[in-house]
């Protein structure tokens, strides 16, 4: 912690810790120990010192009033949001405690649940890692955003890397699939911009027309969960028109012949049945990508969230070695580049303190589930105490009313570690103050560029806040654990991150430093799989009984499988909130408006919908009330319902989460968040 004295200005250099692809570069001013703004840093080439409206606004998150000040304990029902100090609480008040407080417990069936509030890998699940291995807890399987894009690109590519980001600026076309890059990649949307002045074409590939898809030279407005069918179609045109570069993959490539014959099976005309888009466009689109060099695609998230996300990305991942776009530095692919980073995750979790011991593994997905689940042979002793942090579970994830009931269960014992009074905080038994970016050490990783970052504190604890390790490190001494690890400091865990493999002077100067990424990483194969090669092919899925190709997998919930439900809905980030953070910054608020559906006017008009009427959109799982937003940012058959709001800001208390199901992906054990079928009417 620097020390200041009375009228002194100093600047602190941090990293940006949201889950966000851009990762940015840090400049905090602070003056008397008061942080007046945070900034970008100019120094950082990648993020070129420009922050996103929201974290321009992080010093109003780190002083707003709402923020956790100190330890709280429930004192009314769960949900209520009714809490007081822990320190005030006099002896004799014990006695209203809640039941669930003084029933004695077994540490035999604890869970934890956490995500990425932050990035940071310290303040993420280094000293956490550690405790609940020590602890023998539960595992938790991390899938809720990314796993099934992960998943594909590893069978494909061996691994969750691709271009450098940088390069764009000089592709001459640029495919956006599955990303709305203006919101939420900002610092990739400047290189494609950079790109198109010089002459370069984009093309969007998504079912809303958002703000970057109006901005591409054309937009491929396809239903939800049809991108591998329109990948194929891609293939068939390239087979067909021989825009192959058979060289590249004769060379760097597995399972061509396979891969061939099932494009085959895919012409224009069928994908554009399945992908709801004149078969022109697909051709068009592949002439494109066929014949201009070099061209890059940025693939984002957004379209493995629905049953066939982990095989669409593996289609989509296999075009740049039919084109031998890698061999070009500005051509190629990039979803994520976290699999470039060394990060020495043993070092920081230490799963060897598990000493044995093989504990379930919960997957985050169907925490609603698992929290409402009894004890069975299958599933092993009912969750008896969860511990929340760095993650909102009543808001973000899928079929919230049975995470709510979950978390309401009174026998259920729940910590919740937050800045802020969320929805899933309103359920804790206990309720502990947490450091913001600004107030503790951290180090980071990114899946948009290839730096890392260090984070250093530029004020102190604000209130009581204490950083999740100091948390984590006081419960293991509780627990008598008492290996020296459970001591380290975080800075010492910053520097154990990436050990040697990373110029740490370099990081305590300047505050980033560069991996060192080759320009065109695959412009002579070499990928991470275990041949080598672009795997058309896995063999590593075809042994697990799956199909070794990659092939359209149709939703759980496609448009016509019910009567009932007619009409697809997707939830894609709010430009103004990141995920449901930010949701309570007013300012960023009043930007957003209020929860809101947008709807095309035919299905509008089909159900006496007037823009700005309330709306109750609903099917089996639950029902959400919003404000219509009649536009054409929805096509017609599919409903945007932008999040992800509090629930408590929401018109009944609820968020589009109810709405949504805990199915899982094809791959990865992902969610399903955009392969959900709802129909609405006036409220
Ligand atoms: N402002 C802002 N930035 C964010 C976030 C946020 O909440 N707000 N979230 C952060 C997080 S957690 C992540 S994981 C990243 C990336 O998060 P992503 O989820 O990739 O986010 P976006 O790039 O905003 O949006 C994805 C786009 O995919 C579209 N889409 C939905 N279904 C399909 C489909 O089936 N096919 C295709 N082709 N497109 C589809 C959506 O309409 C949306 O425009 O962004 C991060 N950045
Ligand atoms: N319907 C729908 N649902 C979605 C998505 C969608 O597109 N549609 N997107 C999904 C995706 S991609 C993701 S990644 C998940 C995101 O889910 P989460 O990772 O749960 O993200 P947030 O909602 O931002 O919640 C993070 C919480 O961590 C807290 N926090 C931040 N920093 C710290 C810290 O240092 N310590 C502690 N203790 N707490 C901290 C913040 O205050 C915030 O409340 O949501 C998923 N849910
Ligand atoms: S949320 Fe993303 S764009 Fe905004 S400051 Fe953080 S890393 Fe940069
Ligand atoms: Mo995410």
């Amino acid at each position: 912690m620097p020390r200041y004295h009375a009228g002194m200005l100093a600047t602190v250099r941090g990293a940006c810790p949201h889950d966000c692809p851009d990762t940015c570069a840090l400049l905090t001013t602070v003056e008397d120990g008061v942080a007046l703004k945070v900034q970008g840093n100019p120094a950082h080439q990648p993020t070129a010192g420009v922050l996103c409206n929201k974290v321009s606004h992080y010093a109003e998150r780190t002083y707003h009033p709402e923020r956790l000040l100190e330890p709280m304990r429930r004192v009314g029902p769960k949900g209520s949001g009714r809490f007081e100090p822990v320190s005030g609480t006099k002896p004799g008040r014990h006695r209203r405690a809640p039941a669930s407080d003084r029933r004695p417990r077994s540490a035999g069936d604890p869970a934890v649940h956490s995500y990425c509030g932050t990035m940071g890998l310290v303040q993420g699940e280094a000293m956490a890692g550690r405790f609940f291995h020590r602890l023998g807890a539960s595992l938790l399987d991390r899938t809720i955003c990314a796993s099934a894009g992960a998943e594909g690109l590893t069978q494909t590519l061996g691994g969750k890397v691709g271009m450098k980001v940088e390069f764009f600026a000089e592709a001459r076309l640029i495919v956006i699939w599955g990303s709305n890059s203006i919101a939420s990649n900002l610092h990739f949307w400047r290189l494609a911009n950079e790109a198109k002045r010089n002459g370069a074409r984009l093309v969007c590939i998504d079912p809303r027309r958002t703000e970057t898809a109006e901005k591409c030279h054309e937009h491929i407005q396809l239903l939800p969960g049809t991108d591998a069918a329109l990948a194929l179609a891609l293939m068939h045109e390239l087979v067909v028109h021989d825009w192959l570069d058979h060289d590249y993959v004769a060379q760097h490539t597995v399972g061509w012949e396979g891969l061939r014959e099932r494009a085959l099976r895919w012409s224009p005309e069928r994908a554009a049945e399945v992908c709801g888009v004149p078969a022109e466009q697909i051709r068009a689109l592949a002439r494109d990508y066929g014949t201009t060099k070099p061209a890059a695609i940025r693939l984002n998230y957004g379209m493995q969230r629905v049953r066939g996300g982990g095989n669409a990305t593996r289609a989509i991942a296999c075009l740049p070695a039919l084109t031998g776009a890698w061999r070009h530095r500005a051509g190629g692919l990039l979803l994520s580049t976290s699999g470039y980073y060394p990060i020495d995750r043993a070092a920081l979790q230490r799963p060897d303190l598990l000493a044995g011991r093989a504990p379930r593994t919960l997957n985050m997905v169907q925490i609603g589930d698992d929290l409402l689940r009894p004890a069975s042979p299958e599933f092993g002793p009912a969750v008896e105490a969860v511990i929340v942090y760095n993650s909102n579970p009543l808001a973000v994830a899928p079929e919230s009313g049975k995470v709510v009931r979950g978390f309401a269960r009174p026998d259920l014992f729940t910590v919740v570690l937050e800045q802020f009074r969320t929805d899933t905080a309103d359920y804790a038994d206990y309720l502990l103050p947490a450091t913001t970016q600004l107030e503790h050490w951290d180090i980071h990783a990114s899946y948009g560029h290839t730096d890392v970052l260090l984070n250093r504190p530029a004020i102190a604890p604000v209130g009581q806040a204490r950083t999740n390790t100091q948390v984590f490190r006081e419960l293991a001494a509780r627990m008598g654990f008492d290996d020296p690890c459970f001591a380290e400091d975080d800075e010492s865990l910053c520097r154990k991150a990436f050990g040697d493999r990373i110029d740490y002077g370099a990081l305590l100067e300047h505050g980033f430093a560069s991996l060192p990424v080759p320009d065109a990483p695959f412009a002579a194969g070499n990928f991470p799989t275990p041949s080598g090669r672009c795997e058309f092919f896995s063999q590593r899925l075809a042994r697990q009984g799956l199909d070794g190709l990659p092939d359209h997998v149709p939703n759980y919930e496609t448009i016509g499988s019910s009567t009932r439900y007619p009409l697809a809905m997707i939830s894609p980030p709010a430009r103004n909130f990141l995920n449901s953070t930010f949701v309570n910054v007013e300012s960023l608020r009043d930007i957003e408006g209020e929860p809101v559906l947008e709807m095309h006017p035919l299905d509008a008009a089909e159900r006496g919908i007037a823009d700005a009427a309330v709306v109750r959109v609903f099917n089996d799982r639950g029902e959400y009330v919003c404000k219509a937003r009649v536009n054409a940012r929805a096509r017609p058959g599919v409903v945007n319902g932008p999040g992800i709001w509090w629930r408590k800001l929401g018109l009944a208390g609820t968020n589009v989460n109810e709405l949504t199901s805990q199915r899982l992906t094809d791959l990865g054990r992902a969610p399903v968040f955009y392969d959900c079928l709802v129909d609405v009417q006036p409220a």
